[in-house]
């Protein structure tokens, strides 16, 4: 293991209180609603935070040529604000509070050079996120990693960062994958290296991590690229499946072809210590009335976890429902590419769960 991340958590903490008191750092206090989905057996969270609603957006324009042609932006990573640097993470990597969290201590990795948000991760980001999450293991044990990859991902800032969220309770997916793989009669077991899937809409490509200490051969880097480069060809294999679809519009099939590009690809990715999953995006936010209320969904929305920032958001999320709303952000993958609505899905769920309900009352029949 990596002596950068050497006692994480109190070097957080000593930055973070540092950061708070200087002004360098702003957090917004939020309260936490919880949604039964029942359609789904599974309860959501919407984090509400009026006062996120003015904080300035994205990359903020510093210089405006007399013309008017030309913006130059500042890039907050580059050079950063020595108050929210904690660390090196790697030899190209550096880890930065973040400036405007909603869980304290949330803080992001950041690459020391640009590299655009665009780029796939790299061996070297996938171990320094999976390092980090190990040094907070016994502080935060289902703290969670993530990365907003391209332009309809919900991602702010352009130069290459993932995130790390050292939340003190399982996330919704993590409870939702550990009823998942848990060994049923009928249902086959997830092992680790497998890929499987979530009974929800959209996540289709996930991967239960090998265990590094009790898997010969292989070490941390060699699970997690592998368990990567399965999640994107898989990923890839099920856009270009749903591409080939005939009753497909030309509008739809340009989406999903630009996202085939790499350069148009767009995907949330996760990261715990116990799996990873990516999602592929079509839009990048959800339209919450027809009149226009729309709501940005970024890694975290796959997580179960939405934040809604004026009350009009928070009514229409708890009405309609997390899961709901975040899925139409993303693909519907059925089999063979084919797209299924919404309730398709969930009538697929529900046949698959008697299918195994009958089939678990013959095994312990016999
Ligand atoms: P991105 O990947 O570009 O975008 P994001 O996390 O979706 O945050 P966004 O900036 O769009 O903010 P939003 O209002 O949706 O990440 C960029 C990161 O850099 C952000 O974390 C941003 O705060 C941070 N940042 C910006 N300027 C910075 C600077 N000068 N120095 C250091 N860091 C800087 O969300 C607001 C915040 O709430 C975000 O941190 C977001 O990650 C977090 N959040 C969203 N949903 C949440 C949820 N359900 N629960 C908890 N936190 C949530």
């Amino acid at each position: 293991m990596t002596t950068y991340l050497n006692d994480l958590y109190s070097k957080l903490e000593a930055a973070y209180d540092a950061a708070l008191l200087s002004g360098s750092l702003i957090f917004t206090a939020s309260e936490t609603q919880t949604t039964t989905e029942t359609e789904y057996n599974v309860k959501c969270e919407v984090c509400y935070a009026p006062a996120l609603a003015l904080k300035p957006k994205g990359i903020t324009p510093v210089v405006e040529s007399k013309t008017h042609e030309k913006i130059e932006r500042v890039n907050p990573f580059l050079p950063h604000d020595p108050a929210l640097f904690v660390a090196n993470a790697s030899e190209h990597h550096k880890i930065l509070l973040n400036k405007f969290c909603i869980v304290p201590h949330h803080f992001l990795i950041v690459t020391k050079d640009f590299h655009p948000q665009t780029q796939p991760l790299s061996p070297e980001d996938l171990l320094t996120a999976w390092n980090a999450l190990q040094a907070l293991k016994n502080s935060h044990p289902d703290a969670i990693a993530f990365y907003n990859c391209g332009a309809r991902s919900g991602a702010s800032q352009p130069h290459k960062h993932l995130q790390i969220l050292p939340i003190t309770r399982p996330t919704p997916i993590t409870n939702l994958v550990r009823e998942v793989i848990q060994r049923r009669p009928g249902r086959k077991e997830t092992r680790p290296g497998d890929h499987f899937t979530v009974p929800i809409p959209c996540i289709h490509h996930a991967v239960l991590l090998q265990d590094p200490e009790n898997t010969p051969g292989k070490d941390a880097e060699d699970i997690l690229v592998e368990a990567y480069i399965k999640l994107m060809d898989s990923m890839l294999m099920s856009m270009r499946e749903y591409a080939e679809q005939e009753h497909l519009s030309e509008e739809e099939k340009d989406l999903v072809m630009a996202g085939g590009r790499a350069s148009g690809l767009a995907y949330n990715w996760i990261l715990t210590r116990e799996f990873m999953m990516m999602i592929p995006r079509r839009q990048e936010s959800t339209n919450l009335t027809k009149e226009g209320i729309t709501l940005n969904i970024n890694s975290l929305g796959f997580a179960g976890m939405v934040l809604a920032k004026t009350p009009e958001e928070l009514e229409l999320v708890k009405k309609r429902g997390v899961i709901e709303i975040v899925a139409e952000t993303g693909f519907m993958f059925g089999k063979g590419g084919e797209s299924r609505s919404a309730e398709e899905e969930v009538q697929k769920e529900k046949e698959q769960e008697i299918l195994e309900k009958q089939m678990g009352g013959a095994l312990s029949s016999l």
